[in-house]
């Protein structure tokens, strides 16, 4: 750890001003945002943050998959750049911590080392990433940023392809943009992410920071259970082919399944769709929306042929059809070593308590951390609200994980 810098702060009123600016662009009636990827909302959102980057007189850049960055540069002109940030990005009817936060303290971590002059061995880039939540693709900038993103994720994405095209249009991007934003191997020197925790740990455990230890995988399908629409009426109960039977069915059995036979996974039925969704009408067909995440990789292939099996099952239980599509995957991503004991130490010199923690929710990170070390931290979630506009994180935390970031990036990028 540098001495020098172990006594600098970000700016906390600075920060908050540019939070409650950003927090109120998509705003909802109930405290939080409504931000979906390229809805008109996110847009607002990404041009608001470019000019708060050209007022900061730092370096506006953005990319053919629409990530939008504050470029730092060091004097070294090949130098790779160190990269912190999340996303602007929101759920339908989020929160206003989710992504900003993070996005929120890069930026002004940035402006401190700017406005104090710091030397850098490395360029420093405050980042927003394209689509983190899945609104169209899910870690869609990260994924084009890593190299990894293909044409088939964008040919049929979780959030439908029609979406992806009116969005990118009115984003002005192409799928050809998209994945021309692949940086070069050599040119990432590590990716930092501070994000609330979205759940009860750390405020159950009195614990100002978590440092993450590693993020969790996510696989997801589209399942429709097909049966006949019918007359609601006039056909006899045991005459229907009620598409509605084998999607609840199936999503009870597969909570059950999951809890008794998968411990330290999640499914998650998130959506259902019916159609032609009438109340005199039998449901024809049901889309479920189905995720399930593991932290460990060689547990995904187990629990996918059991809930494929377990769908299999209650359709053929109704005498429905079953169709299945693969929407793709994120597999589980283990955090830097190295990045972890930075941000410990940082947590020393700032007085922070700290414990290792995993993450449940998808990052960012996990698109990056096999091309370059990856770390995040966590603040407290206030009764572990998150994707509602209830999550809620206080100012004073906020305020401890700007400054561990911080101490972070001086650690490890100023020389
Ligand atoms: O869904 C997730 O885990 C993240 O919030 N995108
Ligand atoms: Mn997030
Ligand atoms: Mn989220």
């Amino acid at each position: 750890m540098t001495e020098a810098f172990s006594s600098l702060r970000i700016n906390p009123d600075r920060m908050l001003d540019s939070f409650t600016q950003l927090a109120s662009i998509g705003a909802t009636a109930d405290g939080g945002v409504n931000r979906p990827t390229f809805s008109e909302a996110h847009l607002a959102a990404r041009k608001w943050l470019k000019e708060e980057i050209e007022r900061s007189g730092l370096e506006f850049r953005t990319d053919g998959a629409g990530n939008h960055s504050a470029f730092l540069a060091c004097a070294e002109e090949r130098a790779p750049s160190f990269l912190i940030g999340s996303h602007l990005d929101s759920v339908p009817n989020g929160g206003r911590f989710d992504g900003a936060l993070g996005v929120i303290a890069a930026l002004e971590v940035l402006k401190t080392v700017k406005e104090n002059g710091i030397r850098l061995k490395v360029n420093v880039e405050a980042i927003d990433f394209t689509d983190e939540e899945g609104t169209l693709v899910g870690l869609l900038g990260s994924a084009a940023l890593a190299g990894y993103l293909n044409q088939k994720d964008l040919s049929s994405p979780c959030g439908g392809r029609d979406n992806l095209l009116e969005g990118m249009a009115r984003a002005g991007l192409s799928d050809a943009g998209m994945l021309s934003a692949a940086r070069p191997k050599d040119s990432l020197a590590g990716y930092l992410e501070l994000h609330i925790e979205q759940g009860k740990r750390l405020e159950r455990a009195g614990t100002d920071i978590g440092i993450v230890t590693a993020i969790v995988g996510i696989w997801s399908y589209r399942l429709s259970f097909i049966g006949r629409a019918d007359h609601a009426g006039s056909t006899t109960m045991g005459d229907r082919l009620d598409a509605s039977l084998g999607a609840s069915a199936f999503t009870l059995a597969a909570r059950e399944m999951v809890m008794k036979d998968f411990p330290g996974c999640v499914v998650n039925v998130g959506k259902m769709d019916f159609a032609p969704g009438a109340f005199n009408i039998v449901p024809a067909k049901v889309e479920l929306a189905l995720e399930f995440r593991s932290p460990d990789e060689q547990e995904f292939d187990r629990l996918d042929a059991a809930l494929l099996a377990l769908a299999e099952k209650e359709a053929a239980r109704f005498g429905l059809e079953l169709k299945t599509e693969f929407l793709g995957k994120h597999s589980p991503s283990v955090m830097s070593e190295n990045v972890r004991s930075a941000f410990a130490s940082s947590c020393e010199v700032l007085g922070l308590s700290h414990v290792p923690l995993s993450s449940g929710a998808g990052h960012d990170g996990q698109s990056l951390s096999e091309l370059c070390p990856v770390g995040m931290i966590f603040v407290p979630s206030v009764d572990g609200y998150s994707h509602s506009p209830r999550e809620f994180t206080k100012w004073e935390d906020c305020v401890n994980g700007a400054n561990v970031l911080l101490q972070t990036v001086l650690q490890l990028a100023a020389g």
